[in-house]
């Protein structure tokens, strides 16, 4: 990996450890964010570890997910984060301002530091050339606590870019074809850094949609060099100063290359019910819709909405569609009004909603039953939208918009429209949704809290003898949205895990929650790449609340593992992965030595029902053994405090 970016700015912060694939380094953390539905959690922990001031040099706390006030929960969950952010020195974007990842990008990305954020889509930030990374709250609050983090570090992928994006196509179109190369685990363990000709042809906000989607691929992060472009992106924001240039030595050493001409692409989408389903426009048809959402933190951008604008511009949203827009930021939205794109979008008949996460995570607008709904967001897990029987298929921008006059799903360059370059503007500063937390302390601030606000649940240390029943059986790919899902009546429970308790995997197996409480301790059977998703570590927490005891999957998704061990769940994985099918609901399972066994990475489970034995394994680094044997991260935290 040397001469990389990623090596770059990994050396640059590294705290200890050996900067080689697979070792675990501790390397230190620049800027931290969070969101409202990870973040109330976050703040528990941070306000549990007895800080002061936060040792990064900056912390900012965006309110974007749950926005829809249906009952006191959500804004009792916002003072909440206010108080405590105005307390340890973290800046708080209130709801209306935008979605964290756009407004980070915006406001406070730098192109060479490193930011950690309690939300999958971080990665955003690696358009602008930063080490930007996801990960469950409890890391995101020990960052703040301590200004580090420890990961194991991954493989570097050149992504070579040649040609050009034709007319019609776009970003989107770029990251959907490498999902359909790669597929939604093709990226775990690993970075992809961009490199070649066709990266200078992309704006940073093309560059973000990019990274922001490589969390669908399971990857640690993903990173755009830093040039000219980049310069002008933070000079339309008034930010020029924070200009640094980045890129990869000429030799720089890649694991593995791949390559991607921009020219030859077409416009594409993600058929239901998975990011990686990938097909062309074209081959899937024109097929009648009922619903485009335009929006979210992959899609949502100036240059984005400008393009909508002119699709829309002089035309009428189909009758049979509801046409839904919401923009990324407060900034994007107000150039929109003062420069009549706005207008063209109302006078066609969208529905222009707040600048919020909104209905990429639920929080309204699900679409009617069986619909088909057209979206530029990031992901179509089904349910996600709200409708459980909904088709989503996931798309661009200009798709999108196209889409939505014809009622058909269309491929633009079939319709002869002329698509005009969109100029970037210059953008006016506006603090008015940020309070800064100059003058306020611990001493002059109470915690505000609500009573929606629950404490979070906390394991006890590994006993010798772990023993649990089988409560569930999954499949390859489960998500954290079918783990914890969310929607508009669950999101203002996230930080009441006895309450979010009645719903996990209700999805999928509503006989689950009741199950749990039968058995008292639990194990989840499960197959490749499990947890895939969100960063919410009400997926981890919720299940330790219902007795979990471990996990033994085919393979995991990086954040929820993570989280996993951080609540001493301890996420093993089959030596031989077609055991799998030996499992059944109900099977009594025991681990002796536990301790020991961990220690050693050499797990065996036992079968009390059948009496057969298994190989486990768990590839724990030196720090998450630790973890797991003291039950849990706030526990090793308390024992390495009272020593
Ligand atoms: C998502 O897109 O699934 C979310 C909602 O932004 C999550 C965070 C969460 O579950 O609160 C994510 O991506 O991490
Ligand atoms: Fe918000 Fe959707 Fe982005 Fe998650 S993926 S941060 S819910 S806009």
């Amino acid at each position: 990996m040397k001469g990389t970016i990623t090596y770059k700015i990994l050396k640059d912060h590294l705290i200890s450890g050996n900067l080689k694939p697979g070792e675990e380094i501790t390397v230190r953390i620049d800027q931290t964010l969070t969101q409202d539905s990870t973040g109330t959690m976050v703040y528990l922990q941070l306000e549990a570890m007895n800080v002061d001031r936060v040792k990064t040099e900056l912390s900012v706390a965006y309110i974007d997910h749950n926005t829809l006030q249906t009952g006191y929960e959500n804004a009792d969950d916002h003072a909440f984060i206010e108080s405590v952010a105005k307390r340890h020195g973290i800046l708080f974007s209130k709801p209306g301002n935008g979605i964290c990842h756009q407004l980070h990008l915006e406001n406070f990305g730098i192109p060479g530091k490193t930011l950690l954020g309690s939300d999958s889509h971080t990665p955003t930030g690696g358009g602008l050339g930063m080490i930007a990374i996801g990960a469950g709250g409890l890391d995101v609050a020990v960052a703040m606590a301590q200004g580090s983090y420890t990961l194991q570090v991954p493989k570097v992928v050149g992504v070579k870019l040649t040609g050009k994006l034709q007319p019609w196509l776009s970003a989107k179109d770029v990251i959907l074809h490498i999902l359909r190369m790669l597929t939604v685990k093709g990226g775990v363990g690993k970075v992809l850094e961009y490199f070649g000709e066709g990266v200078a042809t992309l704006s940073v906000t093309d560059r973000a949609t990019i990274t922001n989607m490589g969390a669908e691929l399971g990857a640690t992060t993903s990173i755009f060099p830093s040039d000219e472009n980049t310069r002008a992106y933070l000079a339309s924001q008034g930010r020029e100063k924070d200009y640094v240039p980045l890129s990869a030595d000429s030799d720089a050493e890649y694991d593995q290359i791949l390559e991607v001409n921009l020219s030859e692409l077409v416009p594409l989408a993600a058929k239901p019910h998975s990011p990686d389903n990938v097909a062309s426009v074209e081959e899937i048809g024109p097929i009648s819709i009922h619903q485009v959402a335009i929006g979210s933190c992959t899609n949502s951008s100036y240059t984005d909405l400008m393009k909508v604008a002119e699709i829309l511009k002089g035309r009428k949203v189909h009758p049979d569609v509801s046409l839904v827009i919401s923009p990324g930021s407060s900034k994007i939205l107000s150039k929109l009004a003062e420069n009549g794109a706005l207008a063209h979008m109302i006078k066609a008949g969208a529905r222009v909603i707040e600048c919020a996460c909104g209905p990429c995570i639920g929080m309204g607008q699900a679409p009617r039953s069986g619909g088909i709904s057209l979206r530029t967001f990031n992901r179509n897990f089904k349910g996600r939208s709200g409708t459980a029987d909904a088709q989503v298929y996931l798309v661009s921008p200009e798709t999108a918009a196209i889409s939505a006059i014809e009622g058909v799903l269309t491929d633009g360059r079939k319709t002869g429209i002329h698509l005009p370059e969109i100029e970037e503007t210059i953008f006016d500063k506006n603090d008015n949704y940020i309070v800064n937390p100059e003058g306020f302390n611990k001493e002059n601030t109470p915690v505000v809290m609500g009573p929606n606000i629950k404490p979070f649940p906390l394991n006890k240390p590994m006993e010798d003898m772990v023993e649990a029943s089988v409560v569930l059986v999954g499949q390859d790919n489960i998500t954290t949205d079918d783990i914890m899902p969310s929607n508009a009546k669950l999101l203002p429970y996230r930080s009441n895990i006895p309450h979010l308790s009645n719903y996990c995997f209700y999805t999928i197996d509503e006989g689950f929650p009741a199950r749990c409480k039968v058995a008292e301790k639990g194990a989840i059977i499960a197959g490749a790449n499990y947890g895939q998703g969100s960063s919410r570590e009400h997926a981890a927490l919720v299940p330790l609340y219902l007795g979990i005891r471990f996990v033994i999957a085919k393979s995991y998704a990086r954040i929820h593992r993570s989280n996993l061990i951080n609540s001493g769940i301890i996420p093993l994985v089959f030596a031989n992965p077609e055991d799998y099918d030996d499992f059944s609901l109900d099977h009594r399972l025991r681990i002796e030595n536990a301790r020991q066994a961990v220690e050693d990475d050499n797990i065996i489970v036992k079968n009390l029902d059948t009496g057969k034995e298994y190989k486990t394994y768990g590839n724990f680094t030196p720090e998450e053994r630790s973890i797991l044997l003291a039950g849990g991260k706030i526990n090793m935290i308390k024992e390495a405090e009272a020593k």
